[in-house]
C-alpha cells in the first residue's frame, strides 16, 4: 500500500497539480488523419472537446437546448457519456468603448449626441469632463484652465481618472469617450489604468480640413463662452492635434481600428457613416461577449469519429436551432493517455 502511495504521489507531482494535472492526461489525438481511420486494436477512449461562444441573450436557452442535444448526440454508435463544463465564475461582459477622435470643431461631439440618441450609448467628453473640473476653482482647476486656454494636453493622470470615475459611476455597458486619447501620454495612461477592464470597439475618427473647423468653432464662439473658441487658442488646439493627436490616429490605424468619416458634409449625411460604423463596432462587440460554455463528449474510436465530424454535426444542430452566427463551435480530440484515480477521496472520483 505504502508503494502504491509512493508511485500516485510521483504520478501527481509529475502531473503537475489542479486544473493543470487534469489537462495533463489528456493529450491531442494526432495526427487529427488517423481518427478517420478504421481501428486496429483494441477501442480507444477518446474525448471531444467542444468549446462554444453563445450570444449572452441566448445563454439560458441555450444551456436548456444544450442537455437535449447532446442526449440525442449520445444515441451515436461509439458515444458513451458527456459532460457539460461552466466557468468557475459567472460570466460578466466586459463593457465596451469607443474612442471618438478628430480635430477641435471637427463634429465629435455633434455626432456623439446623436449615437447617445439613436444607439443608447453614454457621452463622455474628456474635455467637457476637464471644464466641469476646472469650475471646482481648486488648484487642479486653474492647472486645467491654463492648459485649455494654450490648447495643450493636460497630463493624464487627471483626465484618466476623471474619464475612469465617470464611467464606473454611470455603469454603462457601451460608452462613448469623446477627445481622448489625444496623444501617447494619454494612450498609455490609459492602458496602465484601464487595461483589459474595458474593451475598444474602435475609433470613430472625423476627418475635416482646418478652414472648415476654424469657421465653425469661431461662429461657435459668438455664443459658447468656451475659454478656448477665440483664433490664438484655436491655432494653437490645431498644432497641438497636428503633432500630438495624428500618431494616435496613426496608432489605431494600423489596428485596423479607425473608421475614417468625411465631417465636412451635412451632419445627416455624417451620421448616416457613424451610424453604420458603430453597427460594425457592435459585431465586435458582441463577438467577444460571448458567454463561454465548454463540453466533453466521451467516445470510442470504433466507429472511428473524427472531432471534425463532431464539431460540423453540433455547430450545424445549434444553427438550426438559434440561427446562423449565434453560436460559435470549435473542439478538438483528445486521446486519453494515462487516468489517475483520487485515493480514497469519493469527493473527487466525481471526476473520472
Ligand atoms: N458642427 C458640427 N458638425 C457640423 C457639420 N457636419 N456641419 C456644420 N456644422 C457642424 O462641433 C463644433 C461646431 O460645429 C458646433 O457649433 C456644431 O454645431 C458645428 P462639435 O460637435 O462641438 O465639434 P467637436 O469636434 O466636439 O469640437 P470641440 O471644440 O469640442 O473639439 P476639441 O477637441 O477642441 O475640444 P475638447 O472639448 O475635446 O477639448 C478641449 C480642450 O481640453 C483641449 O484643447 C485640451 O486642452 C483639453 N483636453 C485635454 O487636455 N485632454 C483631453 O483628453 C481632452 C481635452
Ligand atoms: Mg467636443
Amino acid at each position: 500500500m505504502q508503494a502504491f502511495r509512493t508511485t500516485l504521489a510521483r504520478c501527481v507531482a509529475a502531473c503537475g497539480t489542479g486544473a493543470g494535472a487534469l489537462a495533463v492526461a489528456l493529450r491531442d489525438a494526432e495526427p487529427a488523419s488517423n481518427l478517420g481511420l478504421p481501428s486496429t486494436g483494441p477501442a480507444s477512449k477518446l474525448v471531444h472537446e467542444l468549446s462554444f461562444g453563445v450570444d449572452p441573450a441566448l445563454a439560458s436557452d441555450f444551456k436548456t437546448w444544450l442537455a437535449t442535444y447532446l442526449k440525442s448526440l449520445l444515441q451515436l454508435p461509439g458515444m458513451q457519456g458527456a459532460k457539460v463544463l461552466a466557468p468557475a465564475t459567472p460570466f460578466t461582459p466586459t463593457p465596451g468603448v469607443v474612442f471618438v477622435l478628430g480635430g477641435p470643431g471637427a463634429g465629435k461631439g455633434t455626432q456623439c449626441g446623436l449615437i447617445v440618441e439613436k444607439c443608447g450609448y453614454t457621452h463622455l467628453s474628456a474635455g467637457d469632463l476637464l471644464r466641469a473640473e476646472r469650475k471646482s476653482g481648486s488648484a487642479q482647476g486653474q492647472m486645467i484652465d491654463e492648459y485649455i486656454k494654450e490648447g495643450k494636453i493636460v497630463p493624464v493622470e487627471v483626465t484618466v481618472k476623471l474619464l475612469v470615475d465617470a464611467i464606473k459611476a454611470s455603469g454603462a455597458q457601451r460608452v462613448l469617450v469623446d477627445g481622448f486619447p489625444r496623444n501617447t501620454n494619454n494612450l498609455s495612461g490609459w492602458q496602465q489604468v484601464v487595461g483589459d477592464s474595458l474593451q475598444l470597439g474602435g475609433v470613430l475618427f472625423y476627418d475635416c480640413p482646418e478652414e472648415v473647423m476654424q469657421e465653425r468653432l469661431l461662429e461657435r464662439g459668438k455664443t459658447s463662452g468656451r475659454s478656448d473658441d477665440n483664433i490664438e487658442s484655436i491655432k494653437k488646439r490645431f498644432t497641438t492635434y497636428l503633432n500630438e493627436t495624428m500618431p494616435i490616429l496613426q496608432y489605431y490605424e494600423h489596428q485596423g481600428m479607425v473608421h475614417k468619416i468625411d465631417g465636412t458634409r451635412e451632419v445627416d449625411d455624417v451620421w448616416a457613416d457613424s451610424k453604420a460604423a458603430v453597427a460594425t463596432m457592435e459585431r465586435r462587440f458582441v463577438a467577444s461577449d460571448q458567454a463561454a460554455v465548454a463540453v466533453h463528449v466521451y467516445s470510442t474510436d470504433v466507429p472511428p469519429t473524427t472531432s471534425e465530424a463532431v464539431v460540423a454535426r453540433v455547430a450545424k444542430a445549434a444553427a438550426q436551432q438559434f440561427g446562423e452566427g449565434k453560436v460559435s463551435v470549435t473542439g478538438r480530440a483528445l486521446l486519453i493517455d494515462s487516468s489517475l484515480k483520487a485515493y480514497d477521496l469519493d469527493a473527487l472520483r466525481a471526476f473520472d
